[in-house]
């Protein structure tokens, strides 16, 4: 089984795995499209008066431009296994190899989709660790406009270079000429970030919480995973890389700090405000060094395995390869992992039943205006909506230079809760379990209930409801008191 064409047709992939593939990625597709098409309505629309686009924090900035990635890549992943489900169930020949199909249209329309996708994913990653550097060097971030700038270019640039994922496929001197530079290109705007990041660090008065320790063991991991970039970038020199492991180290070096430590740091630090308490700090340190070290002995060793000519995907190997030792080296580093992860998991359950509370909503110090609120975060967000004027609005306003909350409570608009999404979820599950076994009586009635639903939401006038000034006021002077309730247990305990 596999997702390339023609293996994934039904002639070498004939049980319901690749129906499966296709079926519940385009789903799932549809689901990430409809969120980048709300959070783009909701980043343009639904800002605190005077925030300017030029003055919203850099992770905002992040997924706005992630989101407008999305808006151009999802659709064609959705063409591409719309026409695979044909090939599959209704018998079209996209992407055989007889009667006039094409296998490398396969293998273009999903990288056309697939190199932006790395981009969705490590892009909001920039911007969270562009928060939490700024916050624990404490200072302005460096070069906002420039990090915007960047990841605009990055956005343009991770259209062009999808071609980089077959070199050796024969498409010849001219087009991996054009795609090696375009590849190579993307390293430039990615560079102004890292040394962005680096001339925020300088200088600072550093604070190494546990969020901090990902965002700083991300730069240089991070920078190997680029640099071996720029090596398989090179279309000649990949005659030599590729389908080696060596690309699966580099590919590790980009999105293990590119994604899960960001995740893990924006899950450390943003933990506070919606439980209202900090993750251990020991715990925390303890598992972050665990993780980062054995992250490195597992994915170093591959570069090397690669160098030497260890091809990727292989569950075995003989003795005489050589390829033992830095593979058990690897396995150890693997083993490493689970333990951190272990650890991480542990601190949750151990900080849900023994962590102090926070009592002030900003337990960082931190500089953007959800650290001004309570934590846990009210229905309501802001009892009343801020007022912005530069970048970093609570770090000025606790300077003292900026007052955030002018006039008194008013009635605050909210949507309704529904629960249509939940149910249009469940028929979505049906329609694609009968797809996937080719049930089709069942599959048209669920396929039926999937657009009824759509249009019943879609048609609905619901104008939602409003919080009463009353009601804030009561919701604020209950989180006060609760504030100074625990403030003073604290105080005697
Ligand atoms: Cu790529």
């Amino acid at each position: 089984m596999d997702i390339y064409f023609p293996l994934a047709s039904t002639e070498f992939s004939p049980s319901v795995g690749i129906n499966y593939y296709s079926i519940a990625l385009q789903i799932s597709g549809i689901g990430t499209l409809m969120t980048g098409v709300n959070f783009i309505a909701t980043i343009l629309k639904m800002r605190a008066p005077g925030m300017k686009l030029m003055k919203m924090p850099m992770f905002t900035w992040s997924v706005l431009i992630t989101c407008v990635i999305i808006l151009f890549a999802f659709p064609v992943l959705t063409v591409a296994l719309a026409l695979m489900m044909f090939d599959r169930l209704f018998g079209s020949q996209f992407f055989t190899m007889a009667n006039g199909g094409m296998d490398m249209l396969w293998a273009n329309l999903f990288w056309v989709w697939g190199h932006p996708e790395v981009y969705i994913v490590i892009l909001p990653a920039f911007g969270i660790y562009s928060e939490i550097i700024s916050t624990f060097a404490r200072k302005n971030l460096y070069g906002y406009k420039s990090m915007v700038w960047s990841m605009v270019i990055i956005s343009l640039l991770s259209f062009v270079v999808w071609a980089h994922h077959f070199y050796t496929m024969g498409h010849g001197a001219m087009v991996n000429g054009v795609f090696s530079i375009t590849t190579m290109l993307i390293s430039v705007p990615t560079g102004v970030k890292i040394f962005n990041w680096l001339f925020t660090l300088h200088k600072g008065k550093i604070e190494f919480t546990t969020p901090m320790l990902y965002s700083l063991a991300f730069i240089p991991i991070f920078t190997i995973g680029g640099v071996t970039g720029v090596m398989l970038a090179m279309a000649s020199a990949d005659y030599q890389y590729h389908n080696t492991m060596f690309l699966v180290a580099h590919f590790h070096y980009v999105l293990i700090p590119g994604t899960v430590f960001a995740v893990i740091a924006g899950f450390y630090y943003w933990f506070p405000k919606l439980f209202g308490f900090r993750l251990n700090e020991r715990q925390g340190k303890l598992a972050f060094w665990i993780i980062s070290i054995s992250f490195n002995v597992t994915f170093l060793p591959l570069f090397f395995l690669g160098l030497k000519g260890m091809p990727r995907r292989m569950y075995t190997y003989s003795e005489s390869t050589g390829f033992g030792p830095l593979n058990l080296i690897a396995t150890i580093g693997a083993v490493g992992l689970a333990i951190g992860f272990a650890v991480l998991v542990y601190n949750i359950y151990w900080s849900f039943r023994y962590a102090p509370r926070d009592t002030t909503g900003d337990p960082w110090n931190a500089r953007t205006l959800e650290w001004s609120t309570h934590s846990p975060v009210p229905e309501y967000n802001f009892a009343i909506v801020p007022t912005v004027t530069g970048l970093d609005p609570f770090w000025e306003h606790k300077k003292g230079g900026h007052q955030l909350y002018k006039g008194k409570y008013e009635e605050i608009h909210m949507p309704n809760n529904s629960g249509q999404p939940v149910i249009l979820g469940a028929i979505f599950f049906f329609f694609g379990f009968f797809m996937v076994f080719s049930w089709w009586i069942p599959a048209i009635i669920a396929g039926i209930g999937v657009v009824v639903l759509m249009a019943v939401r879609s048609f609905e006038r619901d104008h939602g409801h409003h919080i009463s000034v009353r009601e804030i006021e009561e919701t604020e002077a209950k989180l006060q008191v609760e504030d100074t309730d625990v403030r003073l247990r604290g105080e005697h305990a």
